[in-house]
């Protein structure tokens, strides 16, 4: 009672503020006292929660007692069977804390709820009592008991230790489900006893692996796979952390890493392993082959003993049907299965599978295309991911939909133009994630009964051009978006971006740093007007600027004259979170000089060669690869005075259409070419002294990686 007192008079003269809870709790009441946790409170919890206790104490030192006492200066965690599976109520009495959950889940909830109330530096697990909280209750249930994020570790190999990383900030969000993309064409995560060799050799790729690198790391040899001890101690990791970890084997189409190694999976195999560094639809497994389900029953036989889950995903997406066309052995058994078509194919190779599933008493997940045959079991769960209409369409047909477009949820979307990332659903930040909306789409309620869930999710194809050894670039796609995804798929109560906003700046900044994230600031406001430089943060963080032609940084105090020929690159920092790049546009735009693009090769109809000089994201391609020799060359109308030219043939985010080998001239009068850059992945970058009339690049070599090249607009500056 002594240290009671003690602690209380220590923490007087601090002012304990409510922080906002994320996401949104059902219903919250304060008072005006507090409670203070001290060397003497004491965590007091039944039996079946060791778990949460455990988990609660690494956060909060307190002293561990696992019979209820008489209740006072105490943290109880307990469990009320009549309560709903993850709902839970926190009560802060001045006299101690209770927590009540439905189960394991609802209590783990609430104490996620009642870390978020404390300091956020106790999120270092460092931090020392006595610590404050504002008395008052809390009630509250989630909107979905399906809360996922799906993160794709066979593009880019991400290590067991920082997927536990990912686990514990998904679980600081209330987030329930890990939908772990286990394979895919660029590798083979899943160590397998009876088969070795796909992890040994898929888990690789670059160098002398037979899986080729497609996206980054071309001359490396590149890789990692999970151990099953390790998946089994993920799997664990991540129950006490209330988080069931379903494993995707993405099959039947996505199986290039599978093919390489073992070639006799394809359809009409032939020994044909030629590299190919791009597209490759040598990646489908041959729905005719009874040795194919064989090779399945092993996997799933082995994957059902690691994962716990009910369900395993099985894919199902972006099957290339011209394989299974092209395959006798297929067509043969369309016929004899009298099916209508190439997707029923993918239909009785799912209900193969499912049949699989259920030996090992498992259950289909797969993404939505794989109800466009029409015979898939109505137990399956459907992804749906193309788009809101295909989630509507698999509603539609009664199956239990998992909601997750990538207009709305796939974080490896580009956050504003101009940064890095996908681009193919949309171009989206955290306020947009937030808005999603069954209402704004109609869903009508037979629809919103189907729906059993939402999924965020990050692919991670062009990951591998960003250090995935470091956290930054993943979590600066995931952070905020993550928050607000946790609100909507937790929270029935709306709280709209400006609201949202305010509480991301005044309580969950403090705590994702404190989490260690590094996470997405807003982007910095720059102007220019008269000849001076202004910028501005609405989020307290600091303000920096480089000049691109120094290489320079600066803190920036105050507005500045400005007229150097260069470019100011403004971003804010808040510890480790950061914002985009970004300068003013008045100041220094990128130029777009009227050009005419010529090539020596022949060009596609459909992506003819004027697109190159649109300055727009459309393309041009070639009907053939680059022969040493070959050219393209850009002609402007008038000399250009610039800064710096960019060259670049291929495209990052399709293939390897490139001039591997080659060299970029340049011309001050049209006529006489003089050597600028030598090509490095296919483009190069140039600082012309005087105007430029044209740019020519031209192949030293032959490109083998691809039957065409793309050509792209220059980037002038
Ligand atoms: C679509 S999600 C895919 C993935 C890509 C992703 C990139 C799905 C079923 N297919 O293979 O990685 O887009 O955003």
């Amino acid at each position: 009672m002594k240290s009671k007192l003690l602690s209380a008079f220590i923490l007087i003269s601090q002012i304990v503020s409510a922080t906002e809870i994320i996401p949104k709790p059902v219903t919250r009441n304060e008072t005006e006292y507090s409670f203070v946790i001290d060397e003497l409170t004491s965590l007091v919890y039944e039996y079946g929660l060791c778990d949460a206790a455990a988990y609660l104490l690494e956060y909060v030192p307190l002293r561990r007692y696992s019979v209820i006492p008489d209740g006072t200066n105490a943290v109880v965690l307990k469990t009320d069977g009549n309560m709903a599976a993850e709902e839970y109520a926190l009560n802060v009495g001045t006299d101690g804390v209770t927590i009540t959950g439905g189960s394991y889940g609802g209590v783990f909830n609430g104490m996620q709820t009642f870390l978020q109330m404390l300091p956020p530096k106790i999120y270092s697990k460092h931090c020392r009592l006595p610590l404050q909280i504002k008395c008052g209750d809390i009630a509250d249930k989630p909107k979905f008991d399906y809360r996922g994020f799906s993160l794709d570790v066979a593009r880019t190999w991400i290590p067991a230790d920082k997927v536990k990383r990912y686990i514990d900030l998904l679980a600081y969000h209330k987030i329930n489900k890990l939908h772990f993309h286990l394979t895919d064409d660029e590798g083979w995560r899943i160590e397998l006893k009876s088969h070795p060799e796909f992890a040994k050799t898929g888990g690789f790729r670059g160098g002398d692996s037979p899986v080729h690198p497609r996206y980054d790391k071309f001359d490396e040899k590149w890789g990692g796979y999970y151990t099953q001890e390790e998946l089994r101690s993920i799997v664990e990791y991540a129950r006490v952390r209330n988080i069931e970890v379903i494993p995707e084997i993405d099959m039947p189409g996505h199986s290039k890493a599978l093919g390489a190694i073992r070639h006799d999976i394809l359809c009409g195999y032939t020994p044909d392993t030629s590299i190919s560094n791009g597209l490759d639809i040598r990646n489908v497994w041959c729905a005719a082959k009874e040795s194919n389900y064989a090779l399945i029953d092993d996997i799933i036989r082995e994957v059902s003993g690691i994962f716990t889950s009910e369900y395993i995903h099985i894919g199902g997406d972006e099957v290339n049907m011209e394989q299974w066309r092209k395959c006798p052995d297929c067509q043969r058994l369309k016929r004899e299965k009298g099916l209508a078509n190439e997707k029923q194919i993918e239909d009785y190779f799912i209900a193969r599978v499912t049949e699989i599933l259920a030996r090992y008493g498992k259950k289909p997940a797969v993404w939505n295309e794989a109800i466009e045959g029409g015979k898939l079991p109505k137990t399956s769960r459907v992804h749906g991911w193309q788009s809101i209409r295909h989630c509507k369409q698999s509603t539609d047909k009664g199956y239990p939909t998992i909601v997750m477009p990538g207009e709305y949820f796939y974080f490896d979307m580009k956050q504003s133009d101009g940064e890095f990332g996908h681009n193919w659903a949309a171009i989206f930040d955290a306020k947009k994630v937030l808005s999603f909306d069954f209402d704004k789409y109609g869903f009508t309620d037979a629809q919103r009964k189907c729906v059993a869930g939402l999924e965020a999710s990050f692919f991670s194809e062009i990951y591998i051009a960003h250090s995935p050894e470091k956290s930054d670039y993943l979590d600066y796609m995931l952070f905020p978006r993550l928050c607000s995804f946790s609100e909507v798929a937790w929270s029935d109560v709306k709280r709209d971006w400006d609201e949202f906003y305010k509480m991301l700046k005044d309580s969950h900044y403090d705590r994702m740093q404190a989490m260690g994230i590094s996470f997405r600031l807003s982007t910095p406001k720059v102007e220019y007007a008269d000849g001076i430089m202004s910028a501005s943060v609405d989020d307290g963080s600091t303000l920096h600027y480089t000049d691109e032609r120094t290489g320079k940084t600066f803190v920036y105090g105050k507005p500045f004259v400005c007229d150097a020929p260069t470019r100011i690159v403004f971003h804010s920092e808040y510890g480790t979170a950061r914002s985009r790049d970004i300068g003013s546009k008045e100041y220094y735009a990128e130029q777009k000089p009227a050009t005419t693009v010529t090539t020596s090769m022949p060009c596609s109809e459909k992506n003819p060669i004027a697109n190159a000089a649109k300055y727009s994201n459309s393309i041009a391609r070639t009907t053939r690869a680059a022969h040493r020799g070959d050219w393209i060359r850009y002609d402007f109308a008038e000399p250009v005075s610039c800064r710096e030219i960019k060259a670049q043939t291929g495209h990052i985010h399709l293939y390897r259409c490139l001039f591997l080998d080659g060299h970029v001239e340049i011309s001050y009068d049209g006529d006489k070419f003089v050597r600028a850059a030598e090509l490095h992945n296919g483009g190069a970058v140039i600082r012309p002294e005087k105007p430029v009339k044209s740019v020519r690049i031209v192949a030293d070599g032959n490109s083998d990686a691809e039957d065409n090249v793309v050509i792209q607009s220059l980037k002038i500056k």
